[in-house]
């Protein structure tokens, strides 16, 4: 069974990416899994070291959209890219738009140690 740091760090984190090319997400939600079964409607990819991404968990703490109070506001803006699915997009072919940005990011944090496990929005 994977852990839910481990499944955020599989959906969440390139921090090498990413590519310029305007394919990058329909390949990496392909490659990243989130293709199965359905295509996952929106995803964030956050193109960071690790360890700057697990410091967030210690970064100004802020309420979840679903009201839970274990969240936390980047202090610095990160470079992410959101991919969106097309309104055409049809499974199994999954297509989607792909944004490169620059955004402070929301992630919820649980555990011990205390990581990220949840990505919540980018403002
Ligand atoms: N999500 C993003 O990846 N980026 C956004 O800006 C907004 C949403 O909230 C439900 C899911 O939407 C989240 O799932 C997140 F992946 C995505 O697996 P998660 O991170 O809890």
């Amino acid at each position: 069974k994977e852990s839910r740091a481990m499944m955020f760090q599989q959906q969440h984190m390139d921090p090498d990416g990413p590519s310029t090319n305007s394919n990058y997400c329909n390949q990496m939600m392909r490659r990243r899994l989130m293709t199965e079964g359905r295509c996952k409607p929106v995803n964030t990819f956050i193109h960071e070291p690790l360890v700057d991404v697990q410091a967030i968990c210690l970064q100004g703490n802020t309420i979840c959209k679903n009201g839970k109070p274990n969240c936390h506001k980047s202090s610095s803006s990160m470079k992410i890219t959101d991919c969106r699915v097309k309104s055409s997009s049809k499974y199994p072919d999954c297509d989607y738009q792909t944004s490169h940005k620059e955004r402070h990011i929301i992630v919820a944090c649980e555990g011990n140690p205390y990581v990220p496990v949840h990505f919540d929005a980018s403002v």
